[in-house]
């Protein structure tokens, strides 16, 4: 089942009521109750509010998750304005709204399975939330935004993830162009991946090229990590960025030249790479500029990597392409 990410645009109390309409469509799609989705449409109405409160206009986004039977729907807020000058009041119960039923971020954090602001007076605030499946037990340390580029309602962009203890898998694909056509390319490659978890990076690299042959093509990166030898071993085909953050070190992992479905690497190579404790993996498609980097967020590194995807997105965006950013903290004990 393909969810799409969706984007909506705050700027007057209407689209307020549009977010939620939005939110609900989701959470009904992805299975939650209607408990749950009661839930989730008070915190999309208070996050929203919360924007036009702040900074006037910004930015609603819906990204459901689902792997196997588990699920998630993370629901962000991001504005340009100048920030909560007072993070503390802003979570009190009863401060929120201008007029609306108002129960404030407070509400959302004891709604949510988790939540967590950042905020900057230069640059504006994310706020974020994850509804969670009954029973799924483990707080994946990822955060994952996938969202087409306007005027278009699938991603040509996809991803995959296989999280366990001791290897995750992580992938991202780009269709060439957008729209429906590359979001096959897309699709069919996530199918081949999921079907190759455990085989070498290249290897899973040449099957997704024969595969893509009768597709459009796609730009591919995957990155494998051993959490117990705190290796990771990479292979990229085309422009998908992927860098590992560690403290203040940041060290790009080395993608071919290449088409997969088109023009291959003559050898498709897979690199190995020593991760220290702590260390995050960073990938997005080229929907946000080449430069698109954590290094101005104080702090950010630190906190759940959902508000990195986030800030990611809201401010290296190039908003002419399908635009798709991962955040993973890798080589830590996992949740
Ligand atoms: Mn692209």
């Amino acid at each position: 089942m393909r969810l799409n990410h969706k984007s909506i645009a705050i700027d007057d109390k209407s689209t307020i009521g549009e977010a939620r309409r939005a939110a609900l469509q989701v959470a009904q799609a992805l299975g939650f109750d209607e408990a749950r989705r009661s839930d989730i449409g008070i915190a999309c109405t208070e996050a929203a509010t919360n924007v036009l409160l702040h900074a006037t206009r910004g930015e609603l986004l819906l990204c459901p998750f689902v792997a196997g039977e588990h699920f998630w729907l993370d629901i962000f807020a991001l504005d340009e304005g100048p920030g909560i000058r007072d993070i503390g009041r802003a979570m009190e119960d009863g401060f929120s709204s201008i007029g609306t039923p108002g129960q404030g971020l407070g509400a959302i954090a004891r709604l949510s399975d988790e939540s967590s602001l950042y905020s900057s007076p230069d640059k504006g605030t994310v706020y974020w939330c994850r509804f969670k499946s009954a029973g799924s037990s483990s707080a994946a340390a990822v955060g994952l935004v996938n969202v087409p580029i306007k005027g278009e309602s699938v991603c040509g962009d996809n991803y995959f993830l296989k999280i366990n203890a001791v290897q995750s898998l992580y992938m991202m694909v780009d269709g060439l162009g957008h729209g429906a056509g590359a979001a096959e390319a897309a699709d069919e490659a996530v199918a081949v991946v999921s079907q190759s978890v455990g085989e070498p990076t290249s290897e899973i690299l040449t099957r997704v090229h024969n595969a893509l042959k009768k597709t459009r093509g796609a730009a591919m990166s995957v990155a494998v990590v051993d959490h117990e030898r705190r290796i990771v071993t990479y292979a990229g085909v085309g422009n998908i960025s992927c860098n590992l953050l560690h403290g203040m070190t940041s060290r790009s992992l080395v993608s071919q030249n290449g088409t997969l479905g088109a023009v291959l690497p003559r050898v498709p190579q897979e690199y190995t790479y020593p991760i220290e404790p702590n260390t995050i993996l960073q990938m997005f498609s080229d929907g946000l500029v080449s430069k698109a980097s954590l290094s101005g967020y104080p702090g950010l590194q630190n906190r759940h990597p959902a508000l990195a995807a986030g800030i990611l997105y809201r401010d290296f965006n190039r908003r002419r392409d399908d635009a798709t950013v991962l955040v993973a903290k890798i080589g830590g004990p996992l949740a």
